[in-house]
């Protein structure tokens, strides 16, 4: 049988690991489309209703399974829809093999049906973007295109005319294995012994992890114990750093709790790892500040680093431990797990008050949902406040994972997360924190999910409002304006698309329809009608506490201290006082 470029790339891709093809048909794409067919299912074709939400569904994937993951969009508008679920792939380090097919090759430059000019368009979302004009450039566009995706975890694309795909490959251009594993590289061991004596001589040090300590979790642990440092992480970290940790303090920045804020105010040496978190004012100016990322563009671009180390964080670790005696002073580490205990309890207000009324509290609606989830349940968060929930109220265990848009920050995510986290993840449960806004955004999915029987448990925090951006309007002085949303009853919605589907309006019933979700062998939806309020609003108090707790709850939720976000506060509380 001849090689034509679209049975090489199938073929290369089942060799590199991908399981899962995410995408839509289209003109271009159907010599592709043709051998998945014939693989009969060992390259599984899922076939979604938006290519941005397959995009989304292989970010997801890749970072569950661990395993590199295609997409496909063809000419023009399919491939366009995919940019946004890309910078996701790209922004999660999620290794995607993406493939956009285009118009047909003699046509390219005359401004024909669907043209675009794919290679500009994708270009700052890809780690690399090949551009196949002619089967003599396969399979090295492909192969490269591959190993980007893999080696640098992001998105290498290639981009293909339909005309070209269904050609045969006459002379292979340098056909090499794929390397399918990337190499663990550890800082040098003079930089460790810096390491080591900066750790030896501080008062009160603390550990910052993110994304990078996955792998890493109980090195980070044993290393936190041997040097009695509190450890702080990233939305990403708390995916790894948060279970099975005593040394855990929550999380910093405008989704932060905790005591990691507090932490970092006072501690004399900040230990960072993995992490390329962007909030740059929440990392202390005082402290003396290691980094340790494998990739040295992470390094020092986010806060004055005094020593910078490139490297595998569980490798940098485990040779730095022997380097370490045990440190007998606890003081700072105790007090910080004091504070982080109180600010732990305190956040636990609305869910065991239920928000002393008859309106569902979201944080409730979290915690239940975190409480019933299975031991190795992953969750996808949408951008919003759902972020806030997920991070505050999804207590995670050890075999638990969280993900989202954290980086990219896009909304939409969750369901086609969820999707893909699915079918990654080999049948876990898989749960969606769905914001009403992200949800209709791509709503679509829900249809993906009920064709192929995606067990997917999408919890939609129906506020009816785009409360994230409501909540920054008001804190900054803004009257909340264009927010508001007029939602159907989406627990309906998901009956008549086949899902089990309710609707819940009373904090009663949270709990019952919670587990009927999670208990329900398909795809299921629960519309929680939620407080759009849930921010400012304490549960049963008069003016003069709800001023002072609105105050409060507001610094909390965005880390801020200055006298300046305290006034534009105050100049909100008349719009608080409309809630009471
Ligand atoms: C694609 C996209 N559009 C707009 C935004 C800006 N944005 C961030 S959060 C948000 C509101 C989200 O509303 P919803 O999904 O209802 O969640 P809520 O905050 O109400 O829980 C918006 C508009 C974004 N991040 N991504
Ligand atoms: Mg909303």
């Amino acid at each position: 049988m001849p090689q034509t470029v679209a049975s090489y790339l199938v073929e290369m891709m089942l060799d590199a690991g991908v399981r899962n093809i995410y995408g839509i048909v289209g003109d271009s794409a159907n010599p592709i489309i043709d051998e998945i067919r014939k693989t009969d299912g060992r390259l599984n074709f899922v076939n979604v209703r938006n290519e941005e939400a397959g995009a989304f569904s292989a970010a997801a994937d890749a970072q569950v399974s661990g395993n590199p993951v295609a997409v496909i969009g063809s000419a023009g508008p399919g491939a366009l829809h995919l940019v946004n679920g890309l910078y996701d792939c790209a922004r999660s380090s999620a290794p995607v093999f993406a493939i956009a097919t285009h118009i047909p090759s003699a046509e390219i430059g005359t401004h024909y049906h669907q043209e675009t000019r794919p290679e500009q368009v994708f270009q700052d979302c890809c780690e690399y973007v090949g551009y196949v004009t002619t089967p003599l450039q396969m399979p090295r566009l492909a192969e490269l295109a591959m190993q980007a995706a893999v080696m640098k975890r992001g998105v290498g694309m290639i981009i293909l005319p339909g005309d070209i795909a269904a050609q045969e490959i006459k002379h292979p251009m340098v056909q090499r294995p794929l390397i399918k594993a990337r190499p663990l590289m550890r800082p040098l061991d003079s930089d460790l012994d810096q390491v080591a004596k900066l750790l030896a001589g501080a008062k009160k040090p603390m550990i910052f992890g993110g994304a990078g300590c996955r792998e890493a979790r109980e090195d980070v642990v044993a290393l936190a114990e041997r040097v009695n440092a509190p450890v702080g992480y990233t939305f990403r970290g708390k995916d790894a750093l948060e279970a099975a940790n005593p040394n855990a303090i929550g999380m910093t920045g405008l989704l932060g709790w905790g005591a990691t804020n507090k932490a970092m105010d006072e501690c004399d040496v900040l230990l960072m790892l993995g992490t390329d978190f962007p909030y740059h004012p929440y990392l202390p100016d005082k402290a003396t500040i290691i980094q340790i990322d494998e990739d040295p563009m992470k390094l020092g671009r986010r806060a004055k680093v005094d020593l910078a180390l490139v490297g595998d964080v569980g490798q940098a670790i485990k040779a730095l431990m022997p380097r370490l005696e045990q440190r007998s002073d606890r003081a700072f580490l105790d007090h910080m797990l004091k504070a982080h205990r109180h600010i732990a309890d305190k956040l636990q207000t609305y869910v065991r008050h239920q928000g002393g009324g008859k309106t569902l509290r979201p944080e409730q609606v979290a915690a239940t949902i975190s409480a019933a989830a299975d031991d190795d349940a992953i969750f996808a968060v949408d951008t919003g406040m759902c972020c806030v929930w997920g991070a505050r109220y999804v207590d995670m265990r050890p075999e638990q994972r969280i993900i989202g848009s954290f980086n990219h920050g896009s909304m939409a995510n969750a369901m086609p997360h969820a999707i893909g986290a699915y079918l990654g993840g080999g049948g876990r449960q898989t749960i969606a924190f769905c914001g009403d806004g992200g949800f209709t955004m791509l709503m679509g999915e829900i249809v993906t999910a009920a064709e192929h029987d995606l067990p997917v448990k999408l919890m939609v925090f129906n506020n009816s409002t785009r409360g994230m951006v409501r909540a920054e309007m008001e804190v900054v002085g803004y009257a909340p304006w264009g927010t508001d949303v007029k939602n159907p009853d989406f627990g309906a919605l998901a009956r008549a698309v086949g899902l089990h589907g309710e609707r819940v309006e009373d904090p009663d019933d949270i709990e019952g329809a919670v587990k009927r979700a999670l208990e329900h062998p398909g795809p299921a939806l629960v519309d929680f009608v939620t407080d759009p309020r849930a921010l400012s609003m304490p549960p049963t108090a008069t003016v003069e506490q709800v001023r002072g707790y609105a105050m409060a709850m507001t610094k909390t939720v965005f880390e801020g201290d200055s006298a300046e976000l305290l006034e534009t506060v105050k100049s909100n509380i008349r719009d608080i006082k409309q809630v009471i």
